[in-house]
């Protein structure tokens, strides 16, 4: 029982693949956790793209948790590695930590989340989506949705990722700015979904009790929280995609199936898929080579606008 004990109590749960080192490049990776289909298959093509370049990796699931990232950057520092990747669970209270890594002169690589610091030369570069596109095409999406539709007052409600994520902020800035300009758009309420499907659930059945058919439109910052929002608006009588308009984020395989289904009118596609980025970074670094400090991904739209049976197989 004590082994079971220390096991889960362990702050976060580590992976360290070193044995197919062919570079001699260690990296150090802080994972936020195991939240969503988006996180799992970002970590799997971290670890992929990290066996397929021959680098070592020491990777640390933080379970959400911003302590056990820190602790885990620490653990890296202490270990002496080449390079520093991690994707912050929030955007404040790194600075600390990011002063020991450049005393030790290691290199920090952001991956898919930012930071908001004041000190400048804490990280190297951004490896991650536009979010605040993303909030923009899916506005662009409903107030097409609308035109077609000839709607004159849409009412949404918003479910927010993990608050103070640079995600949630600026999926919410990027949708809130475009339909600002639009007077037939009102935001009846918005609330802190965390990106975790039972807290979408959750804020539904709150919507729904608060709102009912009031509700025209749902705009989820990502597809776990979309799909744990459907089943509330079908239990209090409504038709999801149809009676009122579903948009989400991340574009994993089952919200694409949920869109054919037609429950989800539109997925913004943020992609997992960042790790060859990373390690092609990483060498450069270590090289000592000079790396461009924002990398964006090229993503797409899904929606009810296109033939979603040509949607092929999403790898997560
Ligand atoms: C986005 C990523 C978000 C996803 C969620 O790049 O940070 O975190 O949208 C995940 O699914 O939890």
């Amino acid at each position: 029982m004590t082994v079971l004990l220390a096991a889960v109590m362990l702050p976060g749960c580590k992976k360290e693949k070193e044995e197919n080192n062919q570079t001699g490049l260690v990296l150090g990776f802080s994972q936020i956790g195991s939240e969503s289909a988006w996180r799992i298959g970002n970590t799997k093509d971290i670890e992929e793209q990290a066996e397929a370049y021959g680098i070592g990796l020491r990777l640390e699931n933080a379970n959400q948790k911003q302590d056990n990232q820190i602790a885990a950057i620490r653990r890296f520092i202490a270990y002496r590695v080449d390079v520093i990747a991690f994707s912050p669970v929030v955007e404040e209270g790194w600075d600390n930590v990011l002063m020991e890594a450049k005393e030790a002169g290691i290199p920090i690589i952001l991956v898919d989340r930012d930071i908001n610091t004041e000190q400048e030369g804490l990280t190297t570069c951004l490896i991650g989506a536009d979010f605040y596109r993303e909030g923009v095409q899916a506005a662009e999406y409903l107030i097409r949705k609308a035109d077609r539709l000839g709607l004159e007052h849409v009412n949404i409600v918003e479910i927010g990722g993990t608050e103070n994520s640079t995600p949630m902020r600026q999926r919410q800035a990027g949708f809130m700015d475009t339909i600002a300009g639009d007077s037939r758009m009102h935001v009846l309420e918005s609330i802190d979904g965390d990106f975790l499907k039972s807290r979408g659930e959750e804020c539904m059945r709150y919507y729904m009790e608060k709102y009912g058919e009031q509700i025209d439109v749902v705009f989820s910052h990502n597809d776990e929280m979309t799909i744990g929002a459907i089943p509330e608006i079908e239990k209090a009588g409504f038709k999801p995609g149809k009676d009122i308009i579903i948009i989400s984020i991340d574009g994993g395989q089952e919200a694409i199936n949920v869109l054919k289904e037609g429950k989800i009118n539109c997925v913004v596609e943020c992609t997992p898929k960042l790790g060859k980025e990373l390690m092609e970074t990483a060498l450069k670094l270590k090289k000592g080579e000079t790396v461009d400090p924002v990398i964006h991904p090229v993503e797409q739209v899904f929606s009810d606008e296109m033939n979603v049976s040509q949607i092929g197989p999403r790898g997560y």
